[in-house]
């Protein structure tokens, strides 16, 4: 193959939003192009790429999945990918592979979530992006919009889409996701209008011929380019020029047989803009003459006449209407005509491609260290050049990427090669032989040539070249046992497989888990990593019922987290099996899949693990009395140890808000500066760049943030005060500088403050002081010497005393971690709180027996003590300062028709939903509704919604923010109108926040205060009738 075949090819994928249509799109491909696999007739309705029965059975498409088609000379790498959120990995895997994307939008819905995703995704893989305007037909049918009407919608569409576009371009998106997920304040479209006003051209113009106009359902579709030659003759105009005027406000005249500008137009004449004259118009008369008027078949006998359309009479005949239409309008307008021709003009071949996709797909590296082999590096750098190239010479480097792993039944695998030769597909790859499931790698081919049998290396994402010996876990060799073409569900044997193109590989079940780089040399760099949306949130424990089938059960969740690549399979603390999915749908298809295919076992699901945090109510950070009165107030718990010799002091408040946020938020961060959580940290070590530099920036820049975010708040509260609010800093800037430690786990959104210094020590009793280690870590404080000053005991006791102290903080530490880790309420994570542990210890009494002091010190257990103490300490300083439950929020976008609003309210309202934002989409009477759910309550939401608004309403969910629930769970009534309105108590039931905690608790086996006998005075009368 001469290097004209490279640029004969073209790798796309189609992105949308879920339901937009793209499965459906894909048929009306296939159908044209696939070589007879799919029946014309029943393009759009069979859904070929949804191969799977869960995808046919729920109408959504679960997997990406590709299938090579054949266009004209080219050959063309369809990607149909999900456009669920639980399935969003999907849409990260098919575009790594693909070099553009066919981002379709629903005329009627416009522009959703997963749009916006699915943009940014493109964006980030640097993808050639076309714009297909979906369900054209149901602006005809069902909103029955004019044709300016129409067109005004369109025109907004294609405004918001660039909108969006030029928003990343101008690397403002982060902001802008941040004012979707906040929602109230989220006026999207007001400022996706502001990013149009950018000096940069927009991304896609109709003009140009990138923005398609299709019916998927119907089988037609146009570019305005199809219009264009078609009128050049009849108006006597070139075609280039007719283009140009079909979008926008170009206007015709008639008269002078001129296209003018708006300025061109009198004001009252009923000039409409030339593409509702010429396009639009048009296809309305076809539609509404089809559909409306009784034997108006007129109208598609004139276009059959005056197109020349071969449309057989028996189909014309036909009594649907419909059907007639469709005929008509596939023939005319042929969509895979229209999408396909775009495709091939607009999106660029591989070679194109990789010479602009290459800074994200291969980075170029720095090697600092000098001792490496040069030689090392200039291979790399060849192999870097070829992809750049693209080269498919067999002497080439091979290069490709495997972007995810999938199973596929053995049965499937093809039988005969292409000159019925019979293949070899039973050497058994599977560790113990009994597997039924084949792991192929879904690959694309970036450089040089691919052919079963060939032996190559597998490069994980954290392979250094220039690291030599030291990466030799990085990196195995593997091969290569068969090549295949995909064509969806089914695979075709090839011998090879050039550069730039989509492959499926079988035997490297062994060597991938689910992404990785293939090289024929080891002097390569691996392929950066894909970029995901979300993480896995919803978590379940599973166990076998029979618990015979416990190893079953492992092996199963072994194959699942290889097949699926969003799967995360851990074992908890407690020794349960915990699987983490993207959502509700995604973890149904994966239990499915473990019972039907990996485990074959039958399986006890728990229902899912949610988690809280605890934090206290209040807002103490910010009043200065409080944050002064936080070292002598007498608003503390004390405990003493069982010995006797110390006694613990905490208090406790809130940390100002934006400061717990971003604790959380950048706990990797401040792991790997703190040192705290090895091991957890190797997902940033991946992608981290160690060297000093970059580490002091990062010291620097996460220190000032932290402040930033402390100013923030402060500032938020204190407009009208500057005095106070400056005073206020002060005194945090103060505060922040005694950081002892952060918990749990050393990196989790609550901290502990040193004691302040003043406390003066005494022969009798020394304070354990600590050290402000993370704040000198934080570079808040230069240097750990001011806790020297503090004056040190001169007797031989006392020092003793006084380094016992010290040797005790580590105690303290402790201490607060587990309390941190495990909160008064329900044992979780206590959320954005400040302690103060004040603990001091005096000298062993002296007529304590010999015995026993000597026992003391041989098993040292005062330590364990102290560690005690002060957890038990911060624990009922929580409980007793109004202790709050905090739960996870999604921000949840609903769209309803009118008549379906009421019950979807009462949906919400059963949900506990807080409605941020809703409003009626221009022109139709769809509602979107923005609301915040809280995750606990979100499980079968979506079935219930569907089940109440006879599955008019629609959901999605994206994770948000933690929030603290305002309700009191050990509410009882005590002042008289609570009373008044309460009763005694004894009839108040359990509020939100105190049954949620008890669920928790008896979930973890811990004792909850349950009344066994609820109605007394029931029971009573039941016994009197006997
Ligand atoms: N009226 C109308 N309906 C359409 C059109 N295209 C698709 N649909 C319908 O929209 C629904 C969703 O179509 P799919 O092709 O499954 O959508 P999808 O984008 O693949 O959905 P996911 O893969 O689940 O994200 C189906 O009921 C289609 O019949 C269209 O042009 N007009
Ligand atoms: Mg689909």
């Amino acid at each position: 193959m001469a290097d004209s075949d490279t640029r004969s090819i073209r790798n796309i994928c189609i992105l949308a939003h879920v339901d937009h249509g793209k499965t459906t799109l894909a048929d009306h491909l296939i159908a044209s192009s696939g070589g007879g696999l799919l029946h014309p007739k029943l393009a759009g309705r069979l859904r070929f790429m949804d191969y799977l029965d869960e995808e046919q059975r729920r109408a959504i498409t679960m997997k990406s999945s590709s299938i090579a088609l054949r266009y004209r000379d080219y050959s063309v790498n369809l990607i149909d990918s999900p456009g669920h959120m639980d399935f969003c990995s999907e849409v990260s895997t098919a575009a790594r592979l693909s070099d553009g994307a066919l981002v379709l939008v629903d005329a009627v819905e416009g522009v959703h979530i997963q749009t916006h995703a699915v943009l940014r995704q493109a964006w980030i893989e640097k993808l050639t992006p076309c714009l297909v305007l979906n369900k054209i037909d149901r602006l005809i049918s069902e909103l029955r919009l004019s044709p300016m009407e129409a067109y005004t919608r369109l025109l907004r569409i294609v405004h918001e889409v660039n909108g969006i576009v030029s928003a990343y371009k101008s690397e403002k998106y982060l902001s802008e996701v941040d004012s979707i997920l906040a929602g109230p304040s989220g006026e999207l479209d007001d400022e996706s209008y502001e990013f149009v006003e950018d000096d940069e051209e927009d991304t896609f113009q109709p003009q140009k011929g990138n923005v398609a106009f299709v019916c998927a359902l119907d089988g037609w579709g146009f570019t305005v380019h199809d219009f264009a030659e078609f009128y050049a003759s009849k108006l006597g105009a070139s075609a280039a020029a007719l283009q140009k005027a079909l979008w926008g406000p170009r206007y015709y005249n008639a008269k002078s047989k001129m296209i003018v500008g708006q300025k061109g137009v009198s004001s009252g004449s009923k000039a409409r803009p030339m593409f509702v004259q010429f396009v639009l118009e048009p296809l309305w008369q076809v539609y509404q003459g089809a559909l409306e008027t009784d034997g108006g078949k007129e109208m598609l006998e004139k276009v059959i006449k005056s197109f020349n359309l071969s449309v057989l009479p028996r189909e014309l005949q036909n009594k649907d209407p419909k059907v007639v239409l469709q005929a008509v309008m596939s023939r005319w307008l042929p969509l895979s005509e229209a999408v396909l021709s775009m495709v091939v003009k607009c999106m660029p071949d591989p070679t194109a491609a990789q010479t602009f996709r290459i800074p994200r797909l291969l980075p170029k590296r720095e090697v600092l260290d000098n001792g490496v082999d040069s030689n090392v590096l200039a291979e790399a750098e060849l192999v870097r050049t070829s992809v750049e190239a693209c080269d498919s010479r067999p002497e080439a480097p091979c290069v490709a990427f495997v972007s995810k792993m999938f199973a596929v039944p053995m049965k499937m695998l093809p039988q005969r090669g292409p000159q019925g030769e019979v293949l070899n597909n039973w050497i058994d790859e599977s560790e113990d032989g009994e597997s039924d499931e084949c792991f192929l790698a879904f690959a694309r081919i970036f450089s040089g040539v691919l052919y079963s049998g060939q032996k190559i290396f597998v490069l994980s994402a954290l392979y250094d070249p220039s690291k030599g010996e030291s990466m030799q876990k990085h990196v195995q060799e593997a091969t290569l046992q068969s090549v295949y073409v995909m064509m969806g569900q089914g695979l075709k044997y090839v011998a090879s497989a050039r550069a730039g193109n989509v492959v499926a590989i079988r035997g490297l079940g062994h060597h991938i888990l689910k992404s990785a780089t293939l090289s024929s040399t080891k002097n390569c760099w691996p392929f950066s990593s894909m970029a995901f949306q979300v993480a896995p949130t919803l978590r379940v424990a599973i166990e076998p019922t029979d618990p015979a089938d416990v190893t079953a059960l492992m092996k199963g969740l072994k194959l699942l987290n290889r097949a699926d690549p969003f799967v995360e399979v851990t074992v908890s603390s407690k020794g349960e099996h915990v699987l983490a999915a993207a959502g509700e749908v995604h973890l149904e298809r994966c239990i499915k899949d473990l019972k039907e295919r990996f485990a074959r076992v039958s399986l006890e699901v728990s229902p899912p693990l949610v988690t809280y945090k605890e934090t206290i109510e209040g807002e103490e950070w910010n009043t200065l009395e409080n944050l002064k009165s936080l070292a002598e107030s007498s608003d503390y718990v004390k405990k003493t140890t069982p010995n006797l010799r110390c006694d613990v002091k905490v208090r406790v408040m809130t940390l100002p808000p934006s400061l717990t946020k971003l604790l959380d938020e950048s706990s990797d961060l401040l792991g790997d500066i703190i040192g705290g959580r090895a091991g957890h940290t190797n997902k940033k070590l991946e992608t981290r760049i160690s060297g000093s530099m970059e580490d002091e920036n990062a010291i620097e820049t996460s220190g000032k943030r932290l402040m930033d975010a402390v100013e923030s708040d402060i500032l938020s509260r204190d407009e009208n005060d500057e005095d106070r609010a400056e005073k206020l800093k002060r005194k945090w800037i103060k505060l922040l500088k005694r950081i002892w430690s952060l918990g749990p786990q050393q990196i989790g959104p609550n901290i502990l403050f040193t004691p302040s210094s003043e406390g003066r020590d005494t022969e009798k009793s020394v304070l354990i002081r600590g050290s402000s280690h993370v704040s000198e870590k934080l570079g808040f404080v230069d240097d750990s010497g001011h806790c020297d000053t503090v004056h040190k005991p001169s007797s031989e006791s006392a020092q003793a005393l006084y380094f016992e102290a010290e040797r005790l903080g580590s105690s303290v530490v402790s201490g607060f971690q587990l309390a941190t880790a495990a909160g008064p309420l329900c044992d979780e994570p206590m959320w954005g709180l400040a302690f103060i542990v004040e603990a001091s210890i005096t000298p062993a009494h002296s007529d304590e027996s010999e015995a026993s002091q000597s026992q003391s010190e041989q098993y040292d257990i005062f330590p364990g003590q102290v560690m005690t103490a002060v957890k038990d300490a911060c624990r009922a300083a929580v409980l007793q300062k109004k202790p709050r439950l905090v739960e996870a929020m999604y921000f949840c976008e609903l769209n309803t028709s009118t008549e379906y609003l009421g019950p979807m309210y009462a949906v919400l309202a059963r949900r506990r939903a807080r409605v941020l934002k809703e409003e009626m989409q221009e022109g139709s009477a769809l509602f979107t509704v923005h609301a915040h759910v809280p995750v606990s309550e979100s499980f079968g939401f979506a079935d219930e919604l569907r089940r109440w608004t006879s599955g008019a309403a629609s959901a999605l969910l994206v994770l948000s923010h933690w929030e603290a629930l305002p309700e009191d769970p050990f509410f009882v009534p005590r002042t008289e109108e609570e009373i008044e309105e309460f009763g005694d108590g004894s009839s108040v039931l359990p509020n939100t926040a105190r049954k949620l905690i008890d669920n928790v608790r008896r979930r973890k086996g811990l004792p909850v205060e349950e009344k066994v006998v609820q109605h007394a005075t029931k029971q009573r009368t039941l016994a009197r009738k006997v």
